[in-house]
């Protein structure tokens, strides 16, 4: 396994300064620094091969996340947000592709965060959502792209909540680089066992986020069982990434869509944060080891 930090840890917009990071997260000890898709398409030729090239000498594996907006959900009945969909991936995927990004996960097969006020149709929206993932598959895999399908908690959507679900939806879709992500601060809501829906999914996980119930670094002194779940990863042969994905930081658009109401970093400078993640990546290594 290889493991990761995400990027907005340390920041309350999304997007910023990822040369930053590399460094960052290569100094902590991290294998790999995820980023966000949000405005990669429009970034400059120049920037990318600044970016990329950070990332190499830093011997740091890049991978991608993403919560598609409303106008880029390809579960929509609107065919003219399917197709700005599609368009924003085409786009996308070919700075993936100069990143030497392999990997996006999240709740790419609909949208985020969900508007619950709207209303919806989860039968349909789930067969379109299935249909088009198969054509968005296809365009992945041309740039040697593989997608995770976040199972997200209820509150944050309504497409796949479960690992069951998820599974469901991978094997529906049926495209080898179609693949299960996994994330315990969602599977903690919804899961009754974290390691039997690690157990279920088997060869089809893809991508796994780890954090405290309350999205902080995960820690030795933990509500989560760190040794079961990293024994359920063993014994499904898990050789992908291990991303954690804290959120800390109140404010901003990050704070906003997170709903970090609260500082739950506790007036953390970015010093005290940095030794966290270091703590914990060293923590994780040695107990999923
Ligand atoms: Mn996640």
């Amino acid at each position: 396994m290889k493991y990761g930090i995400y990027y907005a840890y340390w920041e309350r917009q999304w997007g910023g300064d990822y040369i930053k990071y590399v460094k960052k997260a290569a100094a902590l000890g991290f294998d790999i620094l995820e980023i966000s898709c949000a405005q990669l398409a429009d970034m400059k030729e120049e920037d990318i091969q600044t970016f990329a090239q950070a990332a190499k000498d830093s011997g740091l594996i890049l991978t991608g996340g993403y919560g598609p907006k409303a106008s880029e959900n390809i579960s929509s009945s609107d065919p003219a947000v399917v197709s700005h969909a599609m368009d924003f991936w085409e786009r996308t995927f070919a700075v993936l592709q100069k990143l030497n990004i392999t990997l996006v996960g999240g709740g790419i097969y609909s949208y985020w965060p969900v508007d619950y006020s709207a209303p919806f149709n989860k039968a349909a929206d789930l067969d379109r959502s299935v249909k088009n993932m198969r054509l968005l598959a296809r365009k992945a895999a041309s740039y040697g792209i593989t997608l995770g399908m976040e199972a997200l908690n209820r509150f944050e959507g309504y497409l796949i909540n479960t690992a069951e679900e998820c599974i469901a939806y991978v094997k529906a879709v049926d495209e080898p680089n179609i693949k299960v992500m996994l994330d315990t601060f969602h599977m903690n809501i919804e899961e009754d066992s974290l390691s039997d829906a690690i157990r279920s999914a088997g060869s089809y996980l893809g991508h796994f986020h780890i954090g405290e119930p309350n999205r902080r670094p995960p820690r030795k002194q933990s509500r989560m069982d760190w040794p079961a779940i990293g024994r359920a990863l063993n014994d499904i042969h898990y050789m992908g990434a291990v991303v954690m994905e804290p959120f800390v930081l109140q404010g901003g658009q990050v704070g906003e869509d997170i709903k970090v109401w609260r500082d739950i970093s506790r007036g953390a400078s970015e010093q005290d944060l940095d030794e966290e993640a270091r703590t914990s990546v060293r923590f994780i290594r040695e107990v999923f080891a």
